[in-house]
């Protein structure tokens, strides 16, 4: 509640003020809500309370911003709607941040002093919106972050998932997942939206005909399902804006099946609203594996259906006509999954406005923009074309048109006869719809998510459309909320920023940068260090309270947090680990820095390969952990069920910031930048963002290991025989054969062979073996230039300064000025 001197009150009366009309309003919800006091509720009902009067005053203030958005249409299109697409928002919590925007932190502190709580026990209460897998989801929420900070009108859409992503529980090494029911503790979020519900028809009989020269249809016996919207608020720090995040629950009110109830079968009556309610029940936790199910086919479909719906309506019903729609709004489709945005409109415009299919297809192309996050092949999506006939009859039949002039245009005038081409590059072939051909032809920019993987988009995975369009494709380098990772999660770091640089670096973050000049400044060197040791012990505390693991937070903390996957090679930071287990073994006695490995991930629930990597960690550090010589140098600690939260205390405390998958495999990461900015050194190899944290730091700054993404095509063509390295290296050796011994009792052959020979595919498909000597060689470089203490501090300032340009704020000022073509609107 920022507010303007009133009258003759000082700046701290207002305050004051402020201060008892937030109590009031708490007090009055735990009284007619709670049933309770003040000084009577639990800190779980406090939570609910601020969540509630907090989200009232968004309210308020969202009523301000809707008039600033009137009167922005009223100039007529100085700046355009934007409405982001996407399957997933990882927002994590909510209250922290709202505080923190609203620049009610310390008053609400002083509210809960009166009752001998912190701000920490509230926090705690507050379940993460966990609607999310990893890096797609979170990206979306530090966006709308920006997106409002920032002072655009924005709308994001996505489901209204009843169970996020699964908890992770370790059972003896192995990953169980646990549904996540977050509503109880997160709906105070919620606005529900009844009266805005949209209708999404699914399957039927769908026939076409022709009459006075055009193309008419009949669908009867669909399935309508109806898309409830539920809004959350978006707030941005001391922003005028205040956006919405709209989810979709999906619901079948006329669905219930009276007959069925007279007659006493329960079951049946209410199976169909069963069964169009399964379809928000769950996130799929897939992260870069494809997961064809249909159930995710109508998620999508659902998103998309009753997104554009109300996008068209809302635009229609401000400006009367949709005439100019492409330049009145912006709407960005995050990767393929809302891909059916474009024969979705297509239908819309077509089907329920009249326009002609040129005119149409202009719209659409004018108005969608597409990010593409991976090029791994196995998590690009490809629907059966059967089923899509079948679930979306008329979707299908606007795809084939989509195809069929593609390939004409194509033969025509672009690749005349060159069928092979044109293949590739179709919508449809093989029996599938290939959803991101279907995005780049329907999109008037495509970007990749780092420099380097969006030239990877143009020279490898869409280079045929590279040569047809060249001018539609570009780059957006990812960005994270750094008011969130940085201000809110290491206060004591932001503080030093205020006293050393001033706090413009909050709104303004470039400013963030003139924290380079105190490189050699001993005295802000000694306060970085002193600031990573506070949150190191404060991590050790969480690991003492979770893992039941004394950690030494003068020992070097080297993390790695991120989804499990092959390609982001988990498995080489644990040979490397096994190496040094194996070390310390021959020679206890050797004198070194104490060091802690701490890792965060969840695997995909059917991808066992990745969960065996899990196990192989955990049992790893059970074996050296309980090992009462060897743990006093060496630490594995496992941070079970790895999310928003925990990444909050984890960057923080991070020293060396493990980023090494196999290079053009990891299209940015953003995990990388979190590290950065909260002043830990990158261990990496040259892939997706790192590459830009090494131009912006300095070689001096950072430590890069491994085959370039060029090397990895070319060895790879040339046959990579991993058995050569395991021949040749002794430690590699002794480490991979480990592997069969096992660790805590527990073998891990079937890894070992994964290594050397597999019963499919190719030994070590991401190259674990080739890198692991450079790997090891520069991170003893690492180590020795942590001994040098005033070296360290001095590359961990640089590396917070410099991650300047990794703000969220950045990659939206890219998106706004060379994709979006808008401006903010406050
Ligand atoms: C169909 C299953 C599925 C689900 C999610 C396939 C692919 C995805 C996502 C697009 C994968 C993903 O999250 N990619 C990550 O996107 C981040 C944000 O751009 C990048 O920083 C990561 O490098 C990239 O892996």
């Amino acid at each position: 509640m920022k507010k303007q001197k009133i009258g003759d009150l000082t700046a701290n009366e207002i305050r004051d003020v402020d201060r008892k009309e937030l109590k009031v309003k708490l007090e009055s919800y735990l009284a007619n809500v709670m049933h309770t006091t003040f000084e009577r509720a639990t800190a779980e009902e406090l939570y609910k309370g601020l969540a509630t009067v907090v989200n009232g005053q968004l309210a308020d203030q969202r009523m301000e911003f809707n008039r600033k958005r009137i009167h922005n249409h009223r100039r007529k299109d100085t700046s355009k709607k934007i409405y982001y697409i996407c399957m997933e928002f990882l927002l994590g919590q909510s209250l922290k941040n709202h505080l923190y925007n609203l620049g009610e932190t310390e008053m609400v502190e002083e509210i809960l002093q009166e009752r001998d709580m912190t701000l920490e026990q509230i926090y705690d209460c507050e379940p993460d919106a966990g609607l999310g897998n990893g890096g797609l989801g979170r990206l979306a929420a530090c966006f709308m972050d920006a997106l409002t900070a920032d002072g655009y009108d924005a709308t994001g859409y996505s489901l209204c998932y009843e169970y996020g992503l699964f908890k992770q529980m370790i059972a003896d090494g192995w990953q169980m997942e646990v549904p996540d029911n977050w509503l109880p503790g997160g709906r105070v979020w919620l606005n529900a939206r009844e009266d805005d519900s949209f209708k999404v028809k699914f399957y039927g009989d769908y026939h076409e005909y022709w009459e006075d020269g055009r193309m008419k249809y009949n669908l009867e016996h669909v399935q309508e399902v109806e898309a409830i919207p539920y809004d959350m608020f978006i707030s941005g720090a001391d922003s005028k804006a205040v956006n919405k995040l709209r989810l979709w629950l999906a619901k079948d009110w006329d669905g219930f099946d009276m007959a069925s109830f007279n007659s006493g079968d329960f079951t049946k009556a209410a199976q169909r609203t069963n069964s169009a309610e399964m379809i928000t029940k769950v996130l799929y936790p897939a992260d870069n594996i494809e997961e064809g199910k249909e159930l995710r086919l109508k998620q999508q479909y659902l998103m998309v259906s009753a997104s554009c719906q109300n996008i068209v309506r809302d635009q229609y019903a401000i400006y009367g006509t949709l005439d100019n729609f492409e330049k009145n709004t912006v709407i960005h489709i995050n990767d393929t999954h809302p891909a059916l945005c474009v024969p979705e409109l297509m239908r819309i415009f077509m089907d329920d406005y009249g326009y002609s299919w040129d005119d149409a297809w202009k719209k659409v192309v004018g108005t969608i923009s597409y990010t593409n996050h991976t090029v791994l092949a196995e998590a690009l999506e490809k629907w059966n074309e059967g089923l899509v006939q079948s679930m979306l009859p008329r979707i299908y039949s606007i795809i084939q048109e989509i195809d069929r002039r593609f390939k004409e245009e194509m033969n025509t005038r672009v690749f005349p006869g060159d069928w092979g081409k044109i293949n590739y590059m179709a919508p449809l072939g093989e029996q599938k719809v290939h959803m991101a051909n279907l995005a780049v032809i329907g999109s008037h920019h495509i970007n990749g998510v780092s420099a380097l993987h969006s030239d990877i988009l143009k020279e490898d995975l869409f280079h045929d459309f590279y040569l047809w369009v060249p001018e539609r494709f570009t780059n957006v380098t990812n960005g994270i909320a750094y008011r969130r990772w940085l201000c809110q999660s290491n206060p004591a770091l932001a503080s030093l920023l205020d006293e050393t640089i001033g706090s413009s670096y909050r709104h303004k973050y470039e400013k963030l940068r003139d924290f380079a000049e105190f490189k050699d400044d001993a005295s802000v060197q000694a306060e970085v260090e002193k600031i990573k040791r506070e949150n190191k012990v404060r991590l050790g505390k969480l690991i003492k309270e979770r893992n039941g693991i004394d950690v030494d937070p003068d020992s070097l903390f080297v993390v790695q947090a991120k989804r499990m996957h092959e390609y982001k090679r988990q498995l080489l930071n644990a040979l490397r680990i096994i190496s040094r287990y194996q070390m310390l073994r021959n020679d206890p006695t050797i004198d070194m820095r104490p060091e802690t490995y701490i890792f965060g991930a969840k695997a995909a629930p059917s991808y066992y390969l990745a969960k065996h990597f899990i196990q192989l960690i955990v049992k790893l550090g059970q074996e050296i952990n309980n090992d009462p010589v060897i743990s006093q140098k060496l630490k594995v600690v496992f941070l079970e069920n790895y999310s928003v939260s925990v990444a909050e205390k984890l960057m923080p405390a991070t020293e060396v910031s493990e980023q090494i998958s196999l290079a053009g495999k990891e299209a940015s990461g953003t995990g990388n930048m979190k590290m950065m900015i909260n002043g830990a050194v990158t261990m990496g190899t040259l892939d997706g963002a790192n590459v830009e944290i090494r131009e912006a730091v300095g070689d001096e700054n950072i430590f890069i290991f491994g085959q370039k993404a060029h090397e990895v095509e070319q060895n790879l063509r040339e046959g990579y025989r991993a058995r050569d390295y395991y021949e040749q290296n002794d430690l590699l050796r002794d480490a991979v054969d480990a592997l069969e011994y096992g660790f805590a009792g527990e073998s891990f052959s079937n890894i070992k062979s994964y290594l050397l020979d597999p019963s499919y595919s190719i030994a070590d498909p991401y190259m674990c073996l080739k890198d692991f000597d450079d790997y090891c060689k520069v991170h003893q470089e690492l180590q020795d230039a942590y001994e040098d203490r005033a070296r360290w501090n001095s590359m961990s300032i640089v590396n917070i300064a410099e991650a300047a340009r990794f703000a969220a704020d950045r990659s939206i000022d890219d998106y706004a000025k060379w994709i979006w073509h808008t401006k903010p609107i406050v």
